[in-house]
C-alpha cells in the first residue's frame, strides 16, 4: 500500500495577482504532486468558503491561516492514509473540517490538497491523471467552450454579461476548435480595435469592450465569427454567461449599461428574443441562484432548443442537482472542484447530474494558475465540454495546451470528439 508520508503547502499566487494556496504530497511510492486553488469572483452563496486571512496585507485576501492548517492539522491528519483512497481522504478532510461550508479549515485549503493527493495517486501508478480516472475506459476530449468578451464582475461591470463565448460544433477535434476559436478571437478583437472599442482584456483574457448595450456584444460576435469566414451556428456558436445573480437587486434583474431594471418575466423575454436572432446554443445562470420557478419556466420553454446551464445555481453540489431535477430547472451543471471543495464530491456532482439526464462542463474560475487539473478531471470523468475562461494569458493556453498535448498522445485511440452530437438538437 502506497501511503502519504508528507504533506506541505506554500503560498502562490493567481492570474489576478492574488495569494492563493499550493499544496504538495509526497508518497511511500516515492511520487509527490502539487495543486494550486482557483478563485471565483462571481461566486455562489451555496458554495465552500476560501479561509482569507483579512487584516490589510493583500487587500485581506492572505491565505496564512489555510496554509497553515495544511501543514499541521491535515498533514498530522492525512500523514499514513492510503493515496490510493481518495474517498477515505476527503471524508477526513470533511470531518476534521467539520462545517457545511468548509469554511473552518479553508475551502482553499482543502480543495488542493485533495487535488494534490489524486494527483500524487496517479503518479504511484506511472500514468497521468486522466488516465488514473479514466481507467479501462476509452476517452474523448472535451468541447471547449471559449470567452471573446469578458464583463460583469470580471471586468467591472463594464457590460453586464459577464461571458461572450464561442463553441464550435462543426469542429472534427480539440485541435480545430481550438484553431478555429483563435481566429474568431483575432476577428474580434481586429474589428473592437477599428470601432475605438478595445479596452484591453477582462480577467479571464476575453477582450474587455465598451459596447453601448449588451446586445451589442451578440452582435459583434457574430459577425466576428463570419469575418473569421466561419457559419455561425453551424460552425461556430455562441455560449452565454449571464451571471445574473450579480444582477439581482430585490425581485428584479439591473442592466447598469443600459439603465434599466427588467422583471424575471421580461429578463426571460429578452433571452428568449437573444436566441431568436443570434446563434445562441447555451446560457448559463441565466436567472439568479435563488430564482428556481423563473429558471424552470426558463427551461422549460428553451431547453429544448438550447443548453440551459447551471452554475451559481447548482455550486457543484449533488443534493442540489437533484432537487432541480425534480423540478426540470436546467439541463446542464457547470462543475467546479473548488466550488464544493474536494475531488469526491466534485465527482458525485457529475454522477447527480447524469442520474438525473442532465449535461456537464467542467469549468475552471476566474482567479486561476498554471494548475491544469481540470483538464485531467473532464477527460478522465468523460465530462463532454470544458470552460476556460478565453484564448489569451498563460493560465488559460496552459488548460488548451494540456488538452492538445492529450489528444496528440491519444491520436486514433480518442473516441469520437462529441461536438457535432452535443450541439445537434440546438437551433
Ligand atoms: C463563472 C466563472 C468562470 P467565477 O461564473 O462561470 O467564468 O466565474 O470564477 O468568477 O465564478
Ligand atoms: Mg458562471
Amino acid at each position: 500500500m502506497d501511503t502519504i508520508t508528507k504533506l506541505h503547502a506554500r503560498r502562490v499566487w493567481d492570474s489576478r495577482g492574488r495569494p492563493t494556496v499550493e499544496a504538495e504530497v509526497h508518497t511511500s511510492h516515492g511520487s509527490s504532486a502539487r495543486a494550486i486553488a482557483p478563485a471565483g469572483a462571481s461566486t455562489g452563496s451555496g458554495e465552500a468558503r476560501d479561509l482569507r486571512d483579512g487584516g490589510t496585507p493583500c487587500g485581506g485576501l492572505d491565505v496564512m491561516q489555510a496554509i497553515e492548517h495544511i501543514r499541521h492539522p491535515i498533514a498530522q491528519r492525512l500523514v499514513g492514509m492510503n493515496i490510493q483512497d481518495q474517498a477515505a481522504i476527503d471524508a477526513a478532510l470533511i470531518a476534521l473540517d467539520g462545517t457545511a461550508d468548509k469554511s473552518r479549515l479553508g475551502g482553499n485549503a482543502i480543495v488542493a490538497v485533495s487535488l494534490a493527493c489524486v494527483h500524487a495517486a496517479a503518479a504511484a501508478h506511472g500514468v497521468p491523471l486522466w488516465q488514473h480516472l479514466a481507467g479501462s475506459q476509452r476517452v474523448a476530449l472535451p468541447v471547449p467552450e471559449i470567452q471573446i468578451f469578458g464583463g460583469g464582475a470580471h471586468a467591472r461591470g463594464r457590460v453586464d454579461v459577464q461571458d461572450y463565448l464561442v463553441v464550435c460544433p462543426g469542429a472534427r477535434n480539440f485541435a480545430e476548435a481550438l484553431e478555429w476559436t483563435a481566429e474568431v478571437y483575432h476577428a474580434a478583437g481586429a474589428r473592437l480595435a477599428k470601432k475605438g472599442q478595445l479596452q484591453g482584456v477582462a480577467d479571464e483574457g476575453g477582450y474587455w469592450p465598451s459596447f453601448k448595450s449588451n446586445e451589442e456584444g451578440l452582435i459583434e460576435l457574430t459577425r466576428a465569427i463570419e469575418d473569421a469566414g466561419f457559419k455561425p451556428r453551424e460552425d461556430v456558436a455562441i455560449a452565454l454567461d449571464i451571471a445574473a445573480t450579480q444582477l439581482r437587486v430585490g425581485a428584479r434583474y439591473q442592466l447598469n449599461l443600459e439603465n434599466r431594471s427588467l422583471s424575471a418575466e421580461q429578463f426571460g423575454i429578452m433571452l428568449e428574443r437573444w436566441v431568436d436572432a443570434y446563434p445562441i446554443v447555451s446560457i448559463e445562470d441565466p436567472f439568479a441562484e435563488d430564482d428556481v420557478e423563473a429558471m424552470q419556466h426558463f427551461t422549460q420553454r428553451m431547453g429544448h432548443r438550447i443548453q440551459v446551464v447551471g452554475d451559481d445555481f447548482f455550486c457543484t453540489d449533488a443534493q442540489r442537482i437533484r432537487a432541480a431535477a425534480e423540478r426540470g430547472a436546467c439541463n446542464t451543471v457547470l462543475i467546479k472542484p473548488n466550488q464544493v471543495g474536494t475531488v469526491t464530491e466534485t465527482f458525485a456532482a457529475v454522477q447527480a447530474a447524469r442520474a438525473a439526464g442532465y449535461g456537464t462542463i467542467v469549468s475552471a474560475r476566474s482567479g486561476e494558475s498554471e494548475d491544469v487539473s481540470i483538464v485531467h478531471l473532464a477527460i478522465g470523468w468523460g465530462v463532454p465540454e470544458l470552460k476556460v475562461g478565453s484564448f489569451s494569458r498563460s493560465e488559460r493556453m496552459a488548460k488548451w495546451n494540456e488538452g492538445l498535448r492529450i489528444e496528440d498522445y491519444l491520436g486514433t485511440h480518442a473516441l469520437a470528439f462529441p461536438a457535432r452530437k452535443l450541439f445537434a438538437h440546438t437551433h
